[in-house]
């Protein structure tokens, strides 16, 4: 006490150690929380993003709101192209195909989504093609001033009146200099009977995360993994409830082979081809071992309709065969159909959330009288140990229960939402499903919705205030299923919605973790078990902090942020029961300033110190915590 004071003088500058005492034991029921994924087709998320297919437009796929196209194509040489709807399609759900018309060298040319990356490794691809034609075919990638990177022959099997799958791989020898590449596919016309070959269903495929077919982009894959996550929340947000009633996204046109996939209108200015469905969706699960909260349609389409009451059965139904395809037997009709499609070990769902977002356009009022009951009673009845998760936390929801909340806002506001879970009644688990700083302080004013001017990447100021929102967060960790940033991934040639969690375009290379990723990345690895309760004579801010413990390796643990202040922080922590001489890492992530963002192509911004120290006399771990910082300390 006295040195302290004597000292004082010397530190003028500096304020008094914000001193935290952290109990034994006493805290919160055991911590649930985990940090998670959530996945919804906006940003080319999936389909020109994690999905690895490189052909953009691969079977002229229409709809009403975006109807069938030749986008991403060009004919080669003086060959023309045009879409056709033929009597004798390739199947029902692709029922457009290009003619390609030609004499001499004809084909086609595809640009990938905005690029294809090339380098020395093997690409997978293959077509449909019908019509009489006796010579081969050529399939090629290129750079766009014409240098061919890897060609090879394809012997024609084409015959009149018949579709012909026919396959192929590229070797390219080395890497391209950049992702400005093309895709063609040529044949020599003057070989052809009618003068013309009708194509669909063009693919290529660089390697894909564990090989496997129909699968994932690598580099998307390992950022997604290195973040060791423990949940994916899918299929996400707006994409599943649809513009329309008939628009919603439709499980059993998300399975089966290709060609079988008709594609639907996604509610973000794209159509997406069903080629990343249902079970990709639970082999990305499969492969970083994530728990998968799947989300069913709940009767609330985006233009308000919402399914009457009179009329819910049947989607109750779809539902419940929904979830046995995904966890029946191979002895029930739908698992036997997962069977025929490769997957007869059934998957284990332990969460279902019921819609999404019903609290908007309209649907709170049928949500909460009859939408909601109706697919919790009929999936609790067949599934008991399924945890049903409503899609909001407006409503009444008495212990059975769990809500989804989600929030996007400026970061001052996430800062002062640090107490919102402690006004939380603890009778039913939140899932926090889409969480984002998006748009810049404005004085207080707030999201504005109408003009919105929301950050491209997350940056700094960002990711420290929803770190101080996840301590509120993790000091509740008992009421908490887990958290994740929405939306997760951006491809930066065409999105719709900023920021994500990753950002990337055509050249694995470039992709980028943000900011935000380095603070789930350490809250993440950071896992405590058990909340601790913590005592200080000074409230929260500009210090917010939670405490608990790891069970598991004993191991006490200080999670925290700081946010607004003008100086450095100095904190003094003990932990019941720790004593002198004890050690303990502490990381603590800064960045340049406020505005830092990682961009795609450039640099990782975000400083990551760990200094080892040790307890002093009393026990008490002293240290300082800069301006706009998170951090955590784990004692050994
Ligand atoms: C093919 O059929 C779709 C759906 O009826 C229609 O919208 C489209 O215009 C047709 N395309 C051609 C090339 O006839
Ligand atoms: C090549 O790609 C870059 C970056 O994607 C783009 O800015 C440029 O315009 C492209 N070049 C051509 C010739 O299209
Ligand atoms: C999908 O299920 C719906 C019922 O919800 C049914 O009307 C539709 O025909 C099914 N589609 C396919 C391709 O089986
Ligand atoms: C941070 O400081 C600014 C400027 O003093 C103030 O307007 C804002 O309300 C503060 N934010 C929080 C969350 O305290
Ligand atoms: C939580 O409750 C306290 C006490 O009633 C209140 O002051 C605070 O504004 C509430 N926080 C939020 C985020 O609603
Ligand atoms: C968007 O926010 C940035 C950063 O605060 C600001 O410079 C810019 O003027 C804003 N743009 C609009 C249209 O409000
Ligand atoms: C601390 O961060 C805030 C933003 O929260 C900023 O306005 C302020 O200038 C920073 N203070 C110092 C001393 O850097
Ligand atoms: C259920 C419960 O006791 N929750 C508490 C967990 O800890 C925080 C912070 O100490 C309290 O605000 C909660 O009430």
């Amino acid at each position: 006490m006295l040195q302290r004071y004597l000292l004082l003088p010397l530190l003028a500058s500096c304020s008094a150690a914000v001193t935290i005492s952290v109990s034994k034991s006493g805290g919160n029921a055991t911590s649930n929380l985990q940090y998670g994924a959530m996945e919804e087709e906006i940003n080319h998320c999936g389909e020109g993003g994690l999905y690895a297919e490189l052909i953009r437009n691969r079977a002229f796929q229409g709809s009403d709101k975006f109807p069938s196209s030749l986008d991403a194509w060009t004919a080669v040489g003086d060959s023309s192209l045009s879409l056709q709807n033929l009597s004798d399609p390739l199947s029902a759900a692709l029922p457009t195909s290009v003619r390609v018309k030609g004499s001499g060298s004809a084909g086609l040319i595809n640009s990938g989504f905005w690029g294809i990356d090339v380098r020395p490794q093997k690409y997978s691809g293959s077509f449909y093609v019908k019509g009489d034609y006796s010579g081969s075919f050529t399939a090629s990638l290129s750079s766009l001033d014409g240098k061919k990177l890897a060609s090879t022959k394809v012997k024609s099997k084409s015959v009149a009146g018949e579709w012909v799958q026919h396959e192929f791989t590229l070797n390219p020898k080395s890497k391209a200099s950049s992702t400005n590449n093309t895709f063609s596919l040529s044949f020599d016309g003057s070989k052809v009977k009618d003068g013309y070959l009708d194509f669909n269903l063009i693919s290529l495929f660089p390697p894909t995360w564990n090989d496997r077919p129909n699968g994932m982009r690598r580099d998307l894959m390992q950022a997604l993994k290195d973040l060791d996550l423990k949940f994916l929340r899918f299929p996400g947000g707006n994409n599943l409830e649809g513009d329309t009633i008939e628009g919603r996204w439709k499980w059993n046109e998300t399975i089966g082979p290709l060609k079988d996939r008709p594609g639907r209108a996604t509610t973000w200015q794209y159509g997406e081809t069903g080629g990343f469905g249902l079970i990709e969706y639970m082999e990305w699960c499969d492969d970083l071992n994530l728990e998968p909260i799947l989300a069913v349609w709940a009767g609330l389409a985006l233009n308000g309709d919402t399914v009457p009451e009179s009329e819910l059965d049947v989607h109750v139904q779809d539902a419940l065969d929904e979830l046995e395809f995904l966890t029946g037997s191979v002895d029930t009709k739908y698992g036997a159909l997962r069977a025929k499609y490769g997957h007869p070990e059934p998957w284990k769902i332990k969460y279902v959330e019921v819609g999404n977002e019903d609290n908007l356009n309209n649907g709170l009022s049928s949500y909460k009288s009859y939408r909601f009951a109706a697919f919790y009673d009929a999936i609790s009845e067949k599934y008991p140990d399924i945890q049903v998760l409503a899609s909001t936390i407006d409503m009444t929801l008495e212990g059975k229960a769990g809500g989804d909340y989600h929030l996007y806002d400026t970061p001052d506001n996430f800062v002062k939402k640090f107490d919102f879970f402690d006004n939380q009644s603890s009778d039913h688990p939140i899932l926090l499903g889409e969480i984002a700083a998006t748009e810049f302080n404005n004085g207080g004013e707030g999201i504005n919705w109408d003009d919105t001017n929301f950050s491209l990447y997350p940056w700094w100021i960002g990711s420290v205030s929803e770190a101080v929102f996840l301590l509120g967060a993790e000091r509740n960790a008992d009421k908490i299923i887990g958290t994740t940033y929405a939306p997760f991934l951006m491809n930066l040639d065409s999105y719709q919605w900023s920021p994500t969690m990753i950002s990337f375009d055509s050249n694995p290379d470039n992709t980028a973790k943000s900011t935000s990723w380095h603070v789930y990345d350490l809250f993440n690895k950071n896992h405590m078990t058990d909340t601790l309760p913590a005592t200080s004579k000074d409230g929260f801010g500009p210090l917010y902090y939670a405490t608990g413990v790891n069970s598991e390796t004993k191991s006490r643990i200080f999670k925290a942020a700081v946010y607004n202040s003008t100086e450095d922080v100095p904190v003094s922590l003990t932990f019941s029961g720790v004593g002198r001489g004890t050690k303990a890492d502490l990381t603590v992530l800064t960045a340049p300033d406020a505005f830092s963002m990682n961009e795609v192509g450039g640099a990782n911004i975000v400083n990551s110190k760990t200094t080892t120290i040790k307890a002093g006399k009393k026990g008490e771990f002293s240290f300082k915590l800069p301006n706009l910082s998170v951090a955590v300390l784990t004692t050994n």
